[in-house]
């Protein structure tokens, strides 16, 4: 996946890779597929650089720790929220002695992520000429933007604007043609519910869905 073009499938197949048979989430495959949808974003134009150099901070921290002492802590998100919690690693209230734990790190990526199964959803079952940037502001609109002070959701809106084409995205996903985007789009989209909806009901389990 190093260099030249690569494939949304094999990104997205990261996100399949994540979940374990015991329903635990990695953190490996669960970053790598990170890394790969921010290459794509990058690939879309320099607009959407304050969008990735955030999410490339995000990424960065949670491969320091993955990498880290206390790797082993850090190899599901359930052992994650396990050792952190257990040894007051979290701010809960508000960011103080731990403004970076991996519990409210990967919650802004898991939000996230809900704003992806929006958006792909929207392309797979658009119309070839629908509007992709109306897909994205609506995906965002009923997920990312209620965490999104206004300035940012302004941004974000604006940059929207200028994505390009269904079909001319479908292309950019490097899957073959426009029906077989579609079908790879339907059979990746179970994988991304499923790693957010393991990662929801954790958080709820936890109550860390409000993490500041
Ligand atoms: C395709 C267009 C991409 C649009 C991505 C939508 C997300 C918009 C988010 C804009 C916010 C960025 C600015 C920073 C916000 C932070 O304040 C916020 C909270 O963090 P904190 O530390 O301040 O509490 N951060 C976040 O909410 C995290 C946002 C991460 C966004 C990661 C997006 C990665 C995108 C990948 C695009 C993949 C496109 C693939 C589509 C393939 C289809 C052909």
């Amino acid at each position: 996946m190093d260099g030249g073009a690569f494939s949304l499938r094999e990104v997205l197949a990261a996100f399949q890779t994540c979940v374990t048979e015991e329903r635990e989430v990695l953190l490996g495959p669960y970053l790598r597929g990170w890394r790969g949808l921010v290459r794509f974003l990058n690939g879309l134009g320099a607009i959407f650089s304050f969008i990735s150099k955030d999410a490339v901070a995000k990424i960065q921290i949670m491969e320091s720790y993955c990498g880290g002492e206390r790797r082993e802590e850090y190899r599901t998100l359930q052992s994650m929220v396990r050792y952190e919690l257990s040894g007051g690693l979290v701010d809960l209230q508000r960011r103080s002695a731990h403004p970076d734990s991996g519990c409210r790190t990967v919650l802004r990526l898991h939000r996230a992520l809900r704003w992806l199964q929006l958006f792909l959803e929207g392309l797979r079952t658009a119309r070839q000429d629908a509007s992709t940037s109306a897909i994205c502001t609506d995906s965002y609109n009923a997920s990312l933007a209620a965490y999104h002070p206004w300035v940012v959701r302004k941004a974000a809106t604006v940059a929207f604007c200028a994505l390009p084409s269904r079909d001319a995205f479908l292309e950019v996903m490097n899957v073959g043609g426009p029906d077989e985007a579609v079908e790879m789009l339907g059979d990746a989209l179970p994988h991304i519910r499923d790693v957010y909806g393991i990662t929801q009901e954790l958080y709820a389990q936890h109550h860390l869905l409000d993490l500041p």
